[in-house]
């Protein structure tokens, strides 16, 4: 490899990765979207915030590695579905699949794969619901279709996984097993809030059409 091929290989793999940036921007500006139109609509707002990371270099070429796909950028897109990663944050439950619907719905999103890791939780109790999507990109000499990463969850479940994740990475992946049953515990407690505030929810929704006030029923006061 001289000097000259490395310099090709950069420009190639950078010309790679700018895709799934460009595959990040489309995604959040239909979910920006979606959020500010729902919310005109429905005077509702059912996105919390919603974050985005591009897979590290290292990172895309750990998991090739990991996962025994070959090494070239074909198979890489065919293999890796993550190098483009967003994530939306609603308040309830219910707001999930009304997301997932909306985006899902839309006529260039095509969707690859599906996880529901609420309906059937992960043994250590992550909860969230995974979209594998792709979209087309328009670049400057062809179109491209790229795979999107979409994670929606409730904020409990986001608030239970960032710190789980933190402790996963400080412990290398060995954690005890008593912080182990205490983390699965405090899922069961995220999961518990969600329904809570899902039934609160829709209590106050549900009062929005009455005309006894809402806080006297909630007993808000
Ligand atoms: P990061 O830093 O968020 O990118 P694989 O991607 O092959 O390892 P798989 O089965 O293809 O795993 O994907 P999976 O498990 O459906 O989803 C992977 C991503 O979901 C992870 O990405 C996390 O973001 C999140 N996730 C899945 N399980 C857990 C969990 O138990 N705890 C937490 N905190 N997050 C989880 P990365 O690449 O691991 O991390």
């Amino acid at each position: 490899l001289d000097i000259d091929d490395f310099r090709a290989l950069r420009a190639q793999f950078t010309d790679f990765m700018l895709g799934y940036k460009f595959a990040i921007d489309e995604i959040t500006t239909k979910i920006n979207i979606l959020r500010e139109d729902f919310n005109n609509a429905h005077e509702y707002n059912p996105i919390e915030h919603i974050n985005s990371r591009l897979k590290a270099p290292e990172s895309v070429l750990e998991k090739v590695r990991r996962k025994n796909y070959q090494m070239n950028l074909a198979s890489i897109r065919e293999n890796v579905l993550d190098i483009a990663g967003v994530r939306v944050i609603c308040s309830f439950i219910s707001d999930i699949v009304k997301i997932r619907d909306m985006i899902a719905g839309q006529e260039d999103v095509t969707v690859l794969d599906e996880r529901d890791y609420i309906a059937h939780r992960k043994p250590n109790g992550y909860r969230s619901l995974h979209l594998i999507v792709s979209i087309p990109v328009f670049r400057s000499d062809r179109t491209d279709r790229i795979p999107v990463e979409i994670q929606i969850r409730t904020i409990a479940m986001d608030f239970w996984a960032s710190l789980e994740h933190k402790i996963y990475y400080k412990y290398r992946g060995e954690v005890p097993p008593n912080l182990q049953s205490e983390l699965t515990e405090a899922a069961e407690a995220a999961a518990a809030l969600d329904e809570k505030m899902e039934s609160l929810h829709r209590l106050v929704d549900h009062g929005k059409t009455r005309s006894a006030p809402v806080a006297d029923e909630l007993d808000l006061t």
